[in-house]
């Protein structure tokens, strides 16, 4: 049984910011670009950190990947096969990284070794909202396949996050969903001033661009 005492989950916050913050710090004392993708199950965000870690491999940039999933080894397997050095990170029951676990990552990684390290957190468009890891950027990942109504359902995400992108363009149609409903919506949410970031990463459509806002 669990028992929840009152200021517990306040605590909690607070404890994930103090090792987060301890992250970054050691990030950028061995010179490391960091981003969090957060988004749903399916939204793309494997697909799309092998890409940007093919464009950024390509252009001489050190890439890892730390693979954040319940269990398993799906997503770090693929990062693997695709050439990217990763680091499975499971959390066992949790719905969301937290920055303890990525600490422990961290120690497994030879820093030295990087110029960015890319963080895939666990599918979930709720939970990882409240703990950030203490990377650069923490992005948000969604896909036309969600429907049009994700940025509605789920302010907290899109808030918390620096960028958010809408992946799955080159099926829009097919799906039945008008970008432009999601990208207002986006817009109308962030007062008029963030424009969310659309790609494919299954055409290579639109990812340089992001490649830019997230300073990799
Ligand atoms: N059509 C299309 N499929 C994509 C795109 N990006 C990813 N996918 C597919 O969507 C599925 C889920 O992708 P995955 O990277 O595993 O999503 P994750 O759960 O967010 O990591 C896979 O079958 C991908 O091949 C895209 O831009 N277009
Ligand atoms: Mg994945």
């Amino acid at each position: 049984m669990h028992i929840v005492q009152p200021g517990m989950e306040i605590d909690v916050l607070k404890e994930n910011s103090k090792v987060a913050n301890e992250n970054y710090r050691l990030l950028k004392e061995h010179k490391i670009r960091s981003v969090d993708f957060m988004g749903s199950i399916g939204a793309g965000k494997t697909a799309l950190i092998i890409k940007l870690a093919e464009k950024l491999r390509a252009k001489g940039v050190r890439v890892c990947a730390i693979a954040g999933d319940v269990t398993g080894v799906d997503d770090y397997s693929r990062f693997e096969k695709s050439g990217l050095k990763a680091f499975n990170c499971n959390t066992g029951h949790e719905c969301h990284l937290d920055a303890n676990l990525v600490r422990k990552s961290l120690r497994e990684i030879d820093l030295d070794q990087y110029d960015v390290v890319l963080i895939e957190n666990v599918g979930n468009l709720v939970c990882p909202a409240d703990f950030p890891l203490g990377t650069d950027y923490r992005v948000v990942v969604i896909s036309t396949t969600e429907g049009d109504d994700m940025v509605r359902k789920h302010h907290d995400i899109f808030l918390h996050s620096d960028i958010a992108i809408l992946n799955k363009m080159d099926i829009c149609d097919a799906v039945g969903v008008d970008p432009e409903v999601i990208a207002d919506d986006y817009r109308k949410l962030t007062g008029g001033l963030k424009e969310i970031y659309k790609c494919s990463v299954k055409k290579d459509e639109g990812l340089d661009e992001i490649i830019k806002a997230l300073n990799l």
